[in-house]
């Protein structure tokens, strides 16, 4: 719980429920030889703004200006939560607004050559965000996690002075009854313990709600018709893979559109044109998930060359787009993928670090990505809410498979299943898809995490979303993550694939290892017998302080953890040849969580720590996942040793 001495919520609230905002295009990764980038990534002038009721900032118009005019400002690096740099405690806890400033010259060119689009592209802003440039409200967004982006190029392209550039976003972390993930804000009245206007921001999830520019800023050009959005299917017809496209083109109505499909040595292997076609690649190299083929994650490249004709001449834009082949089916007790039955053994992550919160940083993404091969981990689910794009792209080349899940964690009241949540959980999904769609790893999509899956009404909502998001996407199977008793949960019979959580002997029967495979059995048991499609044990785990040693185990040594896993493991050695399709355990490493006398400097279940130190059950879980692998491998066995060169571990 965040603490704060303001009448805020009151005066934060209309300005978070007024946003239903419609999707306008697509959402791209700036990427391409046609496009140029200028990074804003590094450091931004920040200030929290505390006064009583949070609104200082506007009632002062801080936009107007440079930030350091109306008052200190701190160096705030980009991408980070602001929460963990400073040593000011209020800032750790801070419930409200704070803004962000940053200052760019632009290339000459973007600011002369009125045949250049220019973009602002923020990859995530939590929770709400306004953009204004030079003092002109740009740009609103609701929902962290995911990117938006606005055309600046008339704001850019005006005059002499016009390379300059000023850039100011503030951003509200406050989180409502319909926001994404639900919050809600508490007075507490009684003056003979709380200050006057005392709040707190309550959450109902289990990790800690990092804020800020959490991911990296850019600028980026396009030409003035443009490639706005690409859309790729793939299925398998023998031994030919058939790519389907879809092409959108803003701009211009009069254009041509090229398409090529090159393999990973840059050779043709077919082409089209138009806005959408089908190309047809015989022999072709599927993508496979890693462990499960001898070339895992085959790549093609997507060419789509655009020609428009404008008034000012000819136009082209580029985009290139990696493109796996690969199909993805669910049976009553399988998942397939490229028609093989496929094992989910992997994880749950969290975006967590020391310092950086859930700030996107590329060493700990390739650290985690060899720990994830390291352990012979196959698959993570984005427990909970869309990772950064650049995960994706990691796991698109390393076959690493993802259950790419949406920030509807927390959905835990009564009352946080009404219109309006649905409606922008609904939106929320729309901006997932979009954004996800092409990526070969993402195999499923979750819609939300342990919702209270037992009411009527999460029953109607539930079916409404994911109903919505196989409209979006048919080629995908959808599920949601439940903690539900199986007789009692009313969403279960929309989704694809049953995904449970359970934490035997850790949250009740403390200490009773014993019990394990009796209430696991039942558990798979019970669920199966009633829905008949294949389950995922989507979370187990338990709370384990790295270096806490006790023998026979005690709970938190990382006996128990270990104990408590190989309990899991034997029930799910037994089903998982019949119709259990996955193990993720919880969780990949530590992470911070609010503050609470259940967590320990946050959630301790992690096989690696928060620093990714691997406790005694990593290498426990290590041993399991590559035997599985090599049971369950298509064709080829695998030796760990191929996929970690120079690994001191092998
Ligand atoms: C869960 C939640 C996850 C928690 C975990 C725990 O069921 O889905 O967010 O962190 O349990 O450790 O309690």
């Amino acid at each position: 719980m965040a603490r704060g001495l303001a009448v805020a919520w009151a005066v934060l609230g209309p300005l978070l429920w007024g946003c239903a905002l419609a999707l306008q295009g697509g959402m791209l990764y700036p990427e391409s030889p046609s496009r140029e980038r200028k990074e804003l990534d590094g450091l931004w002038s920040f200030r929290a703004d505390f006064s009583d009721n949070r609104r200082r900032g506007f009632e002062e118009q801080w936009y107007r200006r440079p930030l350091r005019e109306s008052g200190p400002t701190l160096d705030m690096p980009v991408p980070s939560s602001f929460n963990d740099i400073s040593q000011d405690w209020r800032l750790r806890h801070f419930v409200g607004w704070v803004w962000y400033e940053r200052e760019v010259i632009l290339p000459e060119r973007w600011t002369q050559d009125l045949s250049t689009r220019v973009v602002l592209r923020i990859g995530s802003a939590h929770a709400y965000a306004i953009v204004w440039v030079n003092g002109v409200d740009t740009l609103e967004h609701e929902g962290g996690y995911l990117p938006f982006e606005a055309d600046i190029s008339n704001l850019v392209q005006v005059g002499p002075l016009s390379s300059q550039l000023r850039i100011t976003i503030a951003i509200n972390n406050t989180l409502t009854p319909t926001t994404l993930p639900p919050g809600t804000i508490q007075y507490l009245t009684d003056t003979s313990k709380y200050p006057k206007g005392y709040f707190v921001q309550n959450t109902y999830f289990d990790f800690f709600n990092y804020a800020g520019l959490q991911r990296s800023v850019l600028l980026y050009t396009t030409p003035t018709a443009y490639i706005d959005d690409i859309t790729v299917t793939t299925s398998v017809e023998h031994d030919s893979g058939l790519v389907n496209y879809q092409i959108s083109v803003k701009g211009s109505n009069l254009f041509e559109l090229e398409v090529r499909l090159l393999d990973a040595e840059n050779k043709l292997v077919a082409n089209g044109t138009g806005t959408q076609g089908q190309l047809k690649v015989p022999g072709a190299r599927l993508w496979w998930p890693y462990l499960m083929h001898e070339r895992p994650a085959y790549l093609y490249s997507l060419e789509v060359r655009l020609t428009a004709q404008m008034s000012l001449g000819p136009v082209s834009d580029f985009y290139t787009l990696p493109v796996g082949i690969r199909t993805v089916a669910v049976t009553e007790s399988q998942f397939l993928i490229n028609g093989k039955p496929f094992y989910f053994h992997g994880v749950n992550k969290h975006e967590d670090a020391d310092i950086r919160g859930k700030g996107f940083d590329w060493p700990l993404l390739v650290k985690d990505f060899n720990l994830l091969r390291w352990l012979g981990a196959n698959a993570f689910r984005t427990s909970h809410y869309p990772y950064a794009e650049e995960v994706l792209q990691m796991c698109d080349r390393y076959g690493i498979v993802v259950i790419d899940e949406c920030p509807g964690v927390g959905l835990a009241l009564p009352q946080f299943f009404n219109n309006v949540s649905l409606q922008n959980h609904m939106r929320v999904m729309e901006e997932v898809v979009r954004r996800d769609k092409n990526h070969p790893a993402v195999v499923m999509w979750s819609v939300a995490n342990e919702p209270a899956s037992h009411l009527e009404s999460a029953g109607y909502y539930l079916k409404m979303v994911i109903t919505h998001t196989k409209a979006l996407d048919p080629s995908r199977p959808v599920t949601f993550v439940t903690n539900s008793n199986y007789a009692a949960d009313k969403g279960a019979p929309y989704v694809d694939v049953i995904c449970l959580n359970s934490y035997y002997s850790w949250y009740h029967d403390y200490g009773h290892l014993e019990l394990i495979q009796q209430q696991l059995t039942t558990q798979f048991e019970s669920w199966y017998k009633t829905y008949q499609k294949p389950i995922i044990q989507s979370e187990y785990g338990a709370e384990t302080i790295v270096g806490f040693h006790q023998d026979p185990p005690l709970m938190f040594t990382e006996e128990y953890q270990k104990s408590l896993l190989e309990q899991y493991h034997v029930v799910l050695d037994q089903k998982r040849r019949k119709y259990v399709v996955g193990e993720l355990i919880w969780n990949f490493a530590d992470f911070m969580t609010e503050q609470s006398p259940t967590r320990v400097l946050g959630n301790k279940k992690g096989v690696f720590t928060r620093q990714r130190q691997p406790k005694s059950a990593a290498f426990l879980l290590r041993e399991r996942y590559w035997k599985i692998a090599n049971e369950t491998r298509y064709p080829y066995s695998i030796a760990k040793s191929q996929c970690l060169e120079n690994s001191p571990f092998t």
